[in-house]
């Protein structure tokens, strides 16, 4: 159920209010200041379950919620998981998926690939953290009524607002690792979601272990991920 469209009775059109403009020394020194605190963000996969403030949870999904998206029909749902019992039900669907792909379904390339983050099928950490974050794209929206919108760049919207979701995570000082057993459809059942929402990212978020290692890689340089004309 959804409360789209929400701006019946409202103008079309206000003055954009929110926005700040600053400084080009400033604007360069925030742009600095965001990167060298985003590039601290690894994958975690590792975690204690020493439980998170439910606020800053919050908070990061009221964040990830202002991502944009197609028509702004907000095409996302997110289903939170703190509940030990549904957590073991989801590692245990997630490890029955992982278990298949790495002893038959993924080629050997995919295993190569794989093989310098050091995965496989065991997933201790869905019962260890405090928080999985379930992220569902909707492929309609279903309003009040009854009726049905159309979504439009469902994966795209909710790939931009799982980005903002886990940069917000990071900046609270939270973990995360996007984790992505395939087929992730044991989520519909577990969480109850219907059949137009797919699930696409279970997002694991929590501090991590103390003895926490991570793979030793790195990211591409500027030059190698960006081109000028
Ligand atoms: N879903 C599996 C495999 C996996 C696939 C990719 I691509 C990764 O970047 C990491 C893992 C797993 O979670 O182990």
């Amino acid at each position: 159920m959804s409360r789209l469209p929400f701006n019946q009775g409202q103008p079309a059109f206000v003055p954009l209010s929110t926005y700040q403009r600053y400084p080009e020394a400033e604007m360069v020194e925030r742009s600095r200041a965001f990167y060298a605190d985003i590039r601290r963000r690894k994958t975690v996969r590792e975690f204690t379950s020493q439980p998170v403030p439910r606020e800053v949870i919050e908070n990061a999904l009221r964040a990830a919620g202002t991502a944009p998206s197609g028509a702004n029909h907000q095409p996302w749902h997110f289903a939170v998981v703190s509940d030990p019992e549904l957590k073991r039900k989801i590692r245990q669907g997630a490890e029955a998926e992982e278990r298949e792909f790495y002893t038959h379904r993924a080629p050997q390339e995919w295993k190569d690939a794989l093989a310098p983050l050091g995965t496989d099928a065991d997933k201790p950490f869905l019962e260890t953290a405090p928080y999985l974050i379930a992220i569902f794209g909707q492929k309609k929206t279903v309003l009040d009524d009854g009726s049905e919108l159309k979504n439009y760049y469902v994966p795209e919207s909710v790939s931009i607002a799982a980005g903002f979701l886990i940069a917000a995570l990071h900046h609270a000082g939270l973990a995360t690792l996007t984790h992505t057993p395939s087929p992730m459809n044991f989520l519909n059942q577990l969480l109850a979601r219907p059949a137009h929402e797919k699930p696409y990212i279970l997002l694991v978020a929590g501090y991590p272990a103390s003895d926490c290692m991570v793979p030793n890689i790195g990211k591409k340089p500027l030059e190698e991920i960006a081109s000028f004309y």
